[in-house]
């Protein structure tokens, strides 16, 4: 089952399920936000009965689809694929030891990646720094996460990095992964999957430029090292996260060294399971 923010012509935004693939039911006569149903305890079974009851529905292409984020903060771990880690510590001397010893370490890179009211949607536009020469997409399955450390669902996410200014300074990172339009998450929220079912999904990104694709890439969430019980420990150890929490969980997918964002430029970020994220870029 998938559930979304949509918004009919300018009016309110309202919470939607989906049922047979095109058709949204609009639940907000009963159900005002998406985290009165991640706390309830019974998501599964409350979908179930809401799924039968008459709402009113519109078809998917005829609303908007807005960030299925209201109050959640937004973080992101790093370095849970080897592909990431290989990238980090080929893009820079100074910082390759950090990576290659994160990797293995206990304690996962966790950071803090944006503020809800700063996320865009599908079909919204991702920033790239007007400060930056090297920047890419980085595609992430997400973790839908209730206040009590529950894994409710699963979202796309893209965690769009400044390659170069995380590579000039490890303490630089802040600055190449926060900034105007760098998070993008959404438009589906997919709940009632297992680990083991998440682990089968692939993860694909074209980067399209002037009507042709310019990067193609693909992962499977299975390259995932840690499980997601571990990172949602991490996450959780001496935090609180009264609102639930949305938790990126790393790129597997990195384009070449030679290749950068440009305005204009289109990702599309498909996960099977989930759906896809698309947005154009905007120089920010
Ligand atoms: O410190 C680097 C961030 C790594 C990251 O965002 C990822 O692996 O996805
Ligand atoms: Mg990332």
């Amino acid at each position: 089952m998938k559930l979304c923010r949509f918004q009919i012509a300018s009016g309110r935004i309202s919470v939607g399920l989906v049922v047979d693939e095109a058709i949204l039911l609009d639940l907000s006569c009963e159900i005002e936000t998406l985290a009165d149903l991640f706390e309830s305890g019974e998501l599964q079974s409350q979908l179930a009965t809401l799924e039968k009851k008459r709402f009113p529905h519109y078809a998917l292409h005829d609303v908007r689809l807005h960030a299925p984020v209201e109050r959640q903060e937004i973080w992101a771990v790093g370095v849970t694929y080897l592909r990431s880690k290989n990238a980090r510590m080929e893009e820079s001397d100074f910082s390759a030891t950090a990576y290659d010893k994160v990797y293995d370490a206990a304690r996962p890179e966790l950071f803090f990646k944006s503020l809800p009211e700063k996320v865009v949607g599908h079909q919204d536009s991702v920033g790239i720094r007007s400060d930056a020469k090297w920047s890419v997409p980085e595609p992430e399955l997400a973790f839908v996460i209730n206040s009590h450390a529950q894994i409710v669902g699963f979202t796309i996410g893209n965690d769009m990095s400044s390659r170069d200014i995380e590579g000039e300074n490890l303490l630089y990172l802040p600055q190449a992964k926060i900034y105007e339009r760098s998070c993008a998450i959404g438009p589906f929220i997919t709940v009632g999957a297992t680990e083991p079912e998440a682990r089968t999904w692939e993860i694909k990104m074209t980067i399209t430029r002037t009507g042709k694709p310019v990067f193609q890439g693909e992962t499977s969430v299975n390259q995932i090292k840690r499980s997601f019980g571990e990172l949602v420990e991490y996450l959780f150890r001496s935090q609180v996260f009264p609102h639930g929490a949305i938790l990126l969980t790393g790129t597997g997918i990195v384009p070449p060294d030679d290749f950068s964002l440009r305005e204009q430029d289109h990702v599309r970020i498909y996960i099977s399971g989930v759906g896809a994220l698309e947005n154009v870029v905007v120089k920010v």
